[in-house]
């Protein structure tokens, strides 16, 4: 839609236009989306950005391709480029940007129906953000199970190997296949619980979508839940999934931090926020 056509929900396509809706009352079933995107300013690369990216820079784990990282056939039969690239990634090595600290806030003021993140960095949950309040779609480093009995392995042992760099294996006799962290490969199945709430953008009155690409299905459908009308907020370095197809979508282009810091600030939230990040 061009700039001239009408808005539906918003008064204008700003963040202060979805500020006013925050602040009147009219937004309170805010679904948030989240990438890579919301954790590169912890530090933790992304996979697409050019020259920057995870993608960019596995060149040195001798890989036939990028992807290949992770694809399940080729872990079977060399699990180490996996495990280096868990190393970087492992929880604990990093602190939760202020994005992270904006999702929780809107759930202390109750606004916030549900996270879907595409994120393995557990960073939402350090930024203090419970459990249930995240749909983890692509898994995380919170379990670890063989890939060919699917037997749970121990998570002290899990954070030993990832240490050590070393391969763990099934501790079943008679199994021995590999263990992997339960973050989703190519071609592996969602967790069920993605599927038991894909359906909750349609009871959103309020979509925010930050730092993906939203190229990887099915995770790019779900800002298509949204109901028509319900106002859409991209805050992204690019344009992406469609999103400002939308008489009520608002494209906020840059970085996320300040997009949110913009955001928090015109609901008059922004001391509060960084108050928040700050005890992260
Ligand atoms: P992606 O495809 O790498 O896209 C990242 C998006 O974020 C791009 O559109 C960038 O332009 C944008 N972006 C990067 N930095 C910023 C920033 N500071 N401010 C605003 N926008 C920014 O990542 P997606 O998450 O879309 O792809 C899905 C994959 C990436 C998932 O399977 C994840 O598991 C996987 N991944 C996760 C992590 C993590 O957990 N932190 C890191 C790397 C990859």
């Amino acid at each position: 839609v061009d700039e001239n056509t009408p808005t539906q929900t918003l008064e204008s396509r700003t963040l202060e236009a979805v500020a006013k809706l925050i602040k009147d009352g009219r937004a309170s079933q805010i679904v948030v989306m989240t990438g890579a995107g919301i954790s590169t300013s912890a530090g933790i690369p992304d996979f697409r950005s050019p020259d920057t990216g995870l993608y960019a820079n596995l060149a040195r784990l001798n890989l036939p391709q990028a992807e290949a990282v992770f694809e399940i056939s080729y872990f079977r039969n060399n699990p180490l480029p996996f495990y280096t690239l868990a190393q970087e990634l492992y929880p604990g090595n990093y602190r939760p940007t202020i994005t992270h600290s904006f999702i929780n806030l809107l759930h202390n003021k109750g606004l916030l129906l549900k996270l879907f993140t595409q994120n393995i960095d557990c960073l939402e949950r350090e930024a203090g953000l419970p459990g249930e309040m995240i749909v983890e779609a692509h898994g995380s480093f919170a379990r670890q199970s063989c890939i060919e009995c699917k037997c749970p392995y121990p998570h002290d042992l899990m954070q030993k190997a990832i240490r050590e760099k070393s391969v763990p294996h099934c501790l079943q006799d008679s199994c021995n296949g590999l263990v992997k962290p339960e973050i989703v490969f190519f071609g592996e199945q969602l967790p069920t619980q993605f599927f038991m709430n894909k359906a909750l953008p349609a009871e959103a009155d309020l979509c925010i979508i930050m730092g993906t690409s939203l190229s990887v299905q099915p995770f790019a459908s779900l800002p298509q839940f949204c109901s028509e009308g319900v106002p859409r907020v991209l805050i992204n370095q690019e344009q992406v999934g469609g999103i400002g197809s939308r008489t009520d979508d608002v494209l906020v282009l840059g970085d996320c931090d300040d997009g949110v810091r913009k955001l928090a600030e015109a609901c008059g939230w922004l001391e509060e926020l960084e108050e928040m990040w700050a005890k992260t």
